[in-house]
């Protein structure tokens, strides 16, 4: 037994576990135009040009493309964001999240 009362040979160690991970995931449309695509990458995802053109082609050829990986709130609040820069735009271009396995 310690000073507290717990036998020292079961005493657990605290558990640090890592946050979960979420993906931030760029969907395809047939409206919104390549060069905005690109611009919002930028500017929400803090990409350079060619990792955001990178990203948009990925995304229009194959329907979807993972932009990055954040704890929840941040991927969902950069999804938001993103989302709503298109909108106001008048596009339906569309962001969204999903945990990683
Ligand atoms: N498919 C769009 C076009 O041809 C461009 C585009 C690319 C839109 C990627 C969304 O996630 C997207 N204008």
């Amino acid at each position: 037994m310690d000073k507290n009362g717990t036998d020292l040979l079961t005493k657990t160690r605290p558990k640090v576990e890592r946050p979960r991970l979420y993906k931030v995931i760029l969907l395809n449309d047939d409206f919104t135009p390549r060069d905005f695509v690109v611009r919002v990458l930028k500017a929400e995802f803090r990409m350079n040009e060619a990792q955001a053109r990178q990203v948009m082609m990925t995304a229009h050829q194959r329907g979807a493309c993972v932009v990055a990986v954040f704890v929840q709130d941040i991927a969902e609040t950069k999804a938001t964001r993103a989302t709503d820069a298109a909108r106001k735009e008048g596009y339906p271009l569309l962001f969204t999240t999903e945990p990683e396995e």
